[in-house]
């Protein structure tokens, strides 16, 4: 495999990748749904809990009228679902992703309707309501969700061809979609970087990137006894790694954790959301 265009200069950082990669093994999906996707990180009734803020900045990005094309890639989907509720509604082909089999599993469950999965409605819910439909739409929602979800894919950010070949159209995704990924498996900021030009090799040009992130984070629990190392981060590191990937950034928002927001699962202090283009 030639090194394609700006393929990092330093050796990618193996046994740092290895040594995260390993630490994901203990990661539990329902006790990470647990910790970040239940009040008071997931309270719909308050407009400074997170997963509100991150509804409203994807509902925003999606439906401002300059997304274009058919495919929409969520790199890193992990076992939640709430990152494409908007944009299930834009693109007729959404692709779901992670590196664990778990994950998928847990995705596929719930795209399954199996008793005992996540329950998303209080998501749906919300979702239609930022679209102005009334909350009982949730259903039609699920169903649109269904019905446009094609693959739940492996995927590791770290390989020069993060997705199995063939997966994407050769011109590349449309759109992509990631929260919290990036630096939530790179061992340093050139490996984040690296994974990021990478993820971007996904796209095609004039494509839109929606990135989602953690701003002053060094770990997270995934699991009861289960650490993961994240590399932390700050606004002017994230526009630079954009800029060396070549990504052009057209929005940055950051969240500031409210103490309350500060349960114990991470020492997360912030969250930047990201649209940026492929020129
Ligand atoms: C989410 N997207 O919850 N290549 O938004 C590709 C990999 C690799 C690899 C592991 C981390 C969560 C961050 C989902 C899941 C994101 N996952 C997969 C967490 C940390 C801040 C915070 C968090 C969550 C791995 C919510 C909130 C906050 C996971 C996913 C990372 N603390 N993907 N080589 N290795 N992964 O299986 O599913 O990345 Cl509100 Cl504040």
């Amino acid at each position: 495999m030639e090194r394609s265009q700006g393929e990092a200069k330093e050796p990618p950082n193996r046994e740092g990748i290895a040594a995260i990669a390993r630490c994901y093994q203990g990661f539990d999906p329902a006790m990470y749904l647990r910790y970040n996707y239940t009040p008071p990180r997931a309270d719909f009734t308050r407009t400074d809990s997170i997963v509100p803020w991150k509804l409203a900045c994807l509902h925003q990005a999606f439906t401002e009228g300059d997304m274009t094309g058919e495919t929409l890639v969520d790199v890193g989907s992990g076992p939640t679902l709430y990152q494409v509720l908007s944009g299930c509604e834009v693109f007729g082909r959404v692709v779901l992703t992670d590196f664990l089999e778990a994950n998928r599993r847990e995705l596929q469950r719930w795209l399954a309707g199996e008793q005992g999965s996540f329950d998303w409605t209080p998501y749906l819910q919300h979702v239609c309501q930022l679209e102005g439909r009334s909350p009982s739409a949730w259903r039609e929602k699920a169903a649109r969700l269904r019905s446009v979800v094609t693959e739940v894919l492996p995927i590791d950010v770290h390989q020069p061809c993060p997705l199995p070949p063939g997966s994407l159209p050769a011109s590349g995704a449309d759109c992509l979609v990631s929260s919290f990924c990036l630096e939530s498996v790179s061992p340093d900021v050139a490996s984040f970087t690296a994974a990021l030009r990478r993820m971007g090799s996904l796209l095609r040009p004039g494509g839109h990137v929606l990135l989602i992130g953690a701003l002053g984070e060094s770990y997270y629990m995934a699991a009861p006894n289960v650490r993961i190392p994240v590399v932390p981060l700050d606004e002017a590191q994230v526009c630079s790694s954009l800029k060396v990937s070549g990504l052009s950034l057209l929005r940055l928002c950051v969240y500031t954790l409210p103490p309350d927001m500060r349960v114990g699962v991470d020492d997360v202090s912030g969250i930047f959301f990201v649209k940026a283009r492929k020129p």
